[in-house]
Order: structure tokens, then C-alpha cells, then sequence
């Protein structure tokens, strides 16, 4: 179950990628003059960030925008368990199914040397090593002309982007790698304590019959059931709600040995409304402490416990 996570996830952002692809084209010019400058430097950028134990991810390339010299290179390095791409560009299949992102997120596109003026630039799917998973864990990319470049992740939207000032070579750059580590750093904790007031506002609108599947804002996911344990008397319906969740995270509530009606109780993919049903309701007709997960994010810790008594 697990190792379908990775190549599920895409199928969240289905109808966020509607608006995806809009106004990234149209920068500047390339002329191709790779030279061999034996100051260029390769520059590290960080892909995604998290807490410890994943349950908070953050949307954000970090940081997110940065100055290179022509002929220098960046390294995105992944960050977090969860997928992100580094894209430029319009992707070759219009992202109007998940089997079309999913396609386009996984194809790797473009040499080792960015080409603004191809249509699409895309590194595949960066992430932490899963087996069996075409998954790389950074993605280099060598500047050759001075320009300024907006790139996005295709999984996330445009709204994780990072911006690309590419300088001419005899240019005097305002800021070392230090000082975007620095950055990196600052707006890492600032992605975290985001998804973290997201997550107290979220539990204090829970109850223990309206559980909330995860959460989510422009910036920072919560891969958590709020709460993960609850507890109701027989009889009682209990209502797992995609609301919180701004952007369009899929997660399921899927239950390891609750039968009802001769199956597993299992809602199927939730997305938040309008793309889909937006919540699950189950009424508990057996006493005893029954197990679920997120099909998606189970490996991040996305699992829950409602234990019902007489
Ligand atoms: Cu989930």
C-alpha cells in the first residue's frame, strides 16, 4: 500500500494545475555560450522542508529566489518525503487528468544545460529514494545566458516557485550561499510554524464526531488525521471532513479491519470541494478500537484510531 503513495499522490493536484501553466513563458533570450569559467560556482537550492516526523511539508523551494552568474549551475536537493518537480515552462500534456500530470511529472525533459526557449523543462520526480520508484534525489541544472527564470513544481502549482536571476558573467552578485542557507533556514521555520497554527486552529474545530483528514494553506500540509484518536459510544456517526485542506491534497480514511456490509470501510479518494466529495461519514455499529489510514500518506504517519465503546 505504502509504495503506491509516491505515484498517487499527483492525482491530488488535478484541478489545481487548471491554472497552472499560465504566464511563465516569455522571459528572456538565450544565446548559447556555455563557457568553461573556471569560477562558476553550483549553487544549492533545497526542495520542500518538513518536521521530523512529517507530518508537517512544506510547499517551498528554499529559498525562493536566488542570483547566479551565467555559467554557474543550482542543485536542487531534495528535502522532504514528499514529491515535487522542477519545472519551466508548458507541460506537453495539458494537466486536465491525473494520467496526463502524472505522465508529465514523472518524464524527465531537457539537457544539463537550461534551454529558455525549449517549451518545457522538467526534471522528473524529486524525492527521497523509494524502491522501485524512478525517483531522483537532486537535479542540476547549468545556466548559459543572463536572464530571469521562474520555476514551479508541476505537483504543487505555481505557488511553489522559485525565481532564477541569471547575471552576466562580469556581474557583482548581492549574496553568497551563505546567506541563502541563512534564508533557507528562516523560511523553513516560518513554513513550519504555518502549518503548525494551522494545525491548532484546525483541532480546535474538531470534535469527536468531526474529524478533520489532513489540512493544508498555500504553503504547508498537515498529514495528520485532527485528531488521530477518538473516542465515541456505539451507534455514534463520525464525520471525517477535507475542508481545512486549501489546496487539492487527496487523502482516504481507510480502515484495517472495520467490515461493514462484507468489506473494509473505506472512503476512496477524498479532494476537497469542488473536486470531490468532501467528506466521509462512518457510523460505528461494533464496540472496540478500529485502525485507518491515508492510503497516500500512510508513510508520513497518516493514521488514526477510533475506538468505540458500549
Ligand atoms: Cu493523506
Amino acid at each position: 500500500m505504502s509504495s503506491r503513495k509516491p505515484f498517487r499522490t499527483p492525482a491530488a493536484v488535478l484541478t489545481a494545475l487548471v491554472t497552472l501553466i499560465i504566464g511563465l513563458l516569455g522571459i528572456a533570450p538565450a544565446q548559447a555560450a556555455v563557457s568553461t569559467n573556471p569560477n562558476a560556482q553550483t549553487w544549492q537550492v533545497l526542495v520542500g522542508n518538513q518536521t521530523p516526523d512529517m507530518a508537517i511539508q512544506g510547499m517551498r523551494f528554499l529559498p525562493g529566489e536566488i542570483w547566479i552568474h551565467q555559467t554557474d549551475s543550482i542543485k536542487f536537493v531534495s528535502n522532504s518525503a514528499e514529491i515535487h518537480t522542477v519545472s519551466y515552462g508548458t507541460p506537453p500534456l495539458p494537466p486536465t487528468s491525473r494520467e496526463n500530470l502524472e505522465a508529465d511529472a514523472f518524464t524527465p525533459v531537457g539537457g544539463p544545460v537550461f534551454d529558455p526557449t525549449a517549451p518545457w523543462t522538467n526534471s522528473g520526480i524529486i524525492a527521497p529514494p523509494v524502491p522501485g520508484a524512478p525517483f531522483i534525489q537532486s537535479y542540476q541544472l547549468k545556466f548559459a545566458a543572463p536572464g530571469t527564470f521562474t520555476f514551479y513544481c508541476l505537483i504543487h502549482s505555481k505557488v511553489m516557485n522559485i525565481v532564477v536571476h541569471v547575471l552576466h558573467k562580469q556581474a557583482t552578485l548581492p549574496h553568497t550561499q551563505a546567506y541563502y542557507d541563512g534564508q533557507a533556514s528562516v523560511q523553513s521555520a516560518q513554513v513550519i510554524a504555518d502549518g503548525k497554527a494551522l494545525w491548532a486552529s484546525t483541532a480546535a474545530k474538531a470534535s469527536p464526531t468531526h474529524v478533520f483528514a489532513g489540512a493544508a494553506d498555500g504553503q504547508a500540509m498537515v498529514m495528520r488525521f485532527i485528531p488521530s484518536l477518538d473516542t465515541v459510544r456505539n451507534g455514534t456517526t463520525v464525520t471525517f471532513d477535507m475542508s481545512a485542506n486549501q489546496v487539492l491534497v487527496p487523502h482516504t480514511v481507510t480502515f484495517t479491519t472495520l467490515m461493514q456490509g462484507g468489506k473494509l470501510v473505506d472512503s476512496g479518494t477524498l479532494l476537497p470541494a469542488p473536486a470531490g466529495p468532501r467528506a466521509f461519514n462512518v457510523t460505528f455499529d461494533q464496540i472496540g478500537r478500529w485502525h485507518y489510514l491515508c492510503e497516500f500518506h500512510d508513510d508520513m504517519g497518516m493514521v488514526g484510531d477510533v475506538v468505540v465503546t458500549p
